[in-house]
């Protein structure tokens, strides 16, 4: 399945260029997630996080199922979309996906497009 970020249920983040997402927050290391439901079947997956890295500085993002933390990975330090896999998830059907995002300091806002979990 694919889930755009933009329509995902957001806390500390917003819609930006109506494509992506971007942190909220001017704080310092600030952070935010977005949740939805997954709608596959049980079974042990790719979660694609894809993101619009920045070359000031390095997000991070959080993968969560139900709660529990699964794993976290750094965007590069590039300008440019890339896709972070979070490998081996075990997902089943209406479990929450929940990515929070973290920023680099001051400098960068943990942007995502969209996830992909096959
Ligand atoms: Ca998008």
């Amino acid at each position: 399945m694919s889930m755009e970020a933009e329509a995902m249920s957001l806390s500390g983040y917003k819609i930006e260029g109506n494509a992506r997402i971007t942190l909220s927050s001017s704080a310092h290391n600030g952070t935010g997630s977005a949740s939805f439901a997954s709608k596959v079947k049980a079974g042990t997956y790719t979660v694609g996080v894809n993101v619009l890295a920045e070359d000031d500085g390095q997000s991070k993002v959080s993968l969560y199922v139900d709660g529990a933390y699964v794993g976290q990975q750094t965007f590069p330090k590039v300008v440019g979309y890339r896709t972070l896999n979070f490998n081996n998830v075990s997902l089943k059907y209406g479990q929450t996906v929940k990515l929070v995002g973290q920023k680099d300091g001051y400098a960068t806002f943990a942007r995502i497009n969209k996830v992909d979990i096959n």
